[in-house]
């Protein structure tokens, strides 16, 4: 089946563990993790992320020292006494990285470049780690699309501004294009986990993924603005048509980057606004704050049922 490819046996070892579609890892003395502030050879990364089964993905440090947290109370999982939750990339005043037994929690920052030097070591450390068939999921927020903020947005494919389901990036002078591809399996097992008592939707769709969070999402409210209120409405609305449901700043790379390790990912992202009403991220603290909850609620299950069933 086409929307599986990412467990295609060329893409892992026969165990399961990330294969690295880079020869020269292997060949290394060392591999520095350099924005994690962890190394094949000064960390035992067997030893420490061997076990790992989620790799749990976010904008801010806060959001995902919370959400490690709560998967702690949510799955059970004790640290050994005397001990609390460490950030174990602390050091590399980047990234925080949390572990809570089998599940990473790592703050991902806002972008493109950003998320896509996350992914790089995220998906060594996994290989380094020879940890089994991990799974990825982005736990995010964004602008809605015709939707009423706190709608969960589970993204079954993603575009570019114009349109591409490709991450595009130059590399030594000239445009590489990777197919953005989620796996459709999970994001169906996702949604299925909605729950009809939840007081908000949860709804599958396109995302897109833009490079700047004010002109490239045709917002009128940065410090520039070339084009006309009328201009945006008609872009926005079109996308509608097009089935894109939300608009955040990570959705290519991760997909796309993920796939390319033949990782299973999954992309879930709550609405803070809906775009085809404004421009400003207006809501009370409070509100934010319990929508940021909503993704996290909604993975937790999935991560509980599927600890259960092993
Ligand atoms: C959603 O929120 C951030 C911008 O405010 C960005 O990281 C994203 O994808
Ligand atoms: N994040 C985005 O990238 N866009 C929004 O509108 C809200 C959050």
């Amino acid at each position: 089946e086409k929307e599986n490819e990412a467990s295609d046996s060329l893409t892992r070892y026969p165990d399961g563990s990330v294969k690295l579609r880079n020869p020269h890892i292997q060949l290394m003395d060392q591999d520095i993790l350099y924005h994690i502030a962890l190394g094949s050879e000064s960390h035992d990364l067997i030893e420490m992320f061997g076990d790992v089964k989620f790799v749990c993905m976010g904008g801010t440090p806060k959001r995902m020292e919370t959400f490690a947290h709560y998967i702690m109370e949510e799955i059970g999982y004790k640290l050994p006494t005397g001990t609390t939750l460490m950030d174990i990339s602390q050091y590399s005043y980047r990234y925080s990285m949390y572990k809570v037994g089998p599940v990473i929690s790592v703050s991902h920052g806002m972008g493109v470049a950003s998320i896509g030097i996350l992914l790089h070591e995220m998906i060594k450390l996994m290989y380094h780690a020879k940890a089994k068939e991990p799974i990825f999921i982005r736990i995010g927020t964004c602008g809605g699309l015709d939707l009423e903020p706190g709608t969960v947005v589970i993204s079954d494919s993603v575009v570019d501004g114009l349109g591409n389901s490709f991450y595009s990036m130059p590399i030594l002078g000239k445009i590489v294009k990777r197919p953005a591809i989620l796996d459709k399996k999970l994001a169906r097992e996702l949604k299925a986990l909605a729950s009809v008592d939840d007081p908000y939707d949860t709804t599958v769709g396109t995302t897109m993924c833009a490079e700047d969070f004010y002109e490239g999402q045709g917002r009128i409210d940065g410090a520039f603005c070339d084009f006309t209120e009328t201009d945006k409405m008609q872009y926005l609305e079109d996308l509608v048509k097009k089935g894109v449901k939300n608009i955040e700043m990570e959705s290519l790379p991760f997909s796309a980057l993920t796939h390319l390790a033949g990782i299973r990912a999954a992309i879930v992202c709550v609405t803070f606004l809906n775009r085809l009403k404004g421009d400003q991220v207006a809501a009370p603290k409070e509100v934010m704050n319990e929508y940021q909850e909503r993704p996290q609620k909604l993975v937790a299950r999935y991560i509980k049922k599927y600890l259960q069933s092993k």
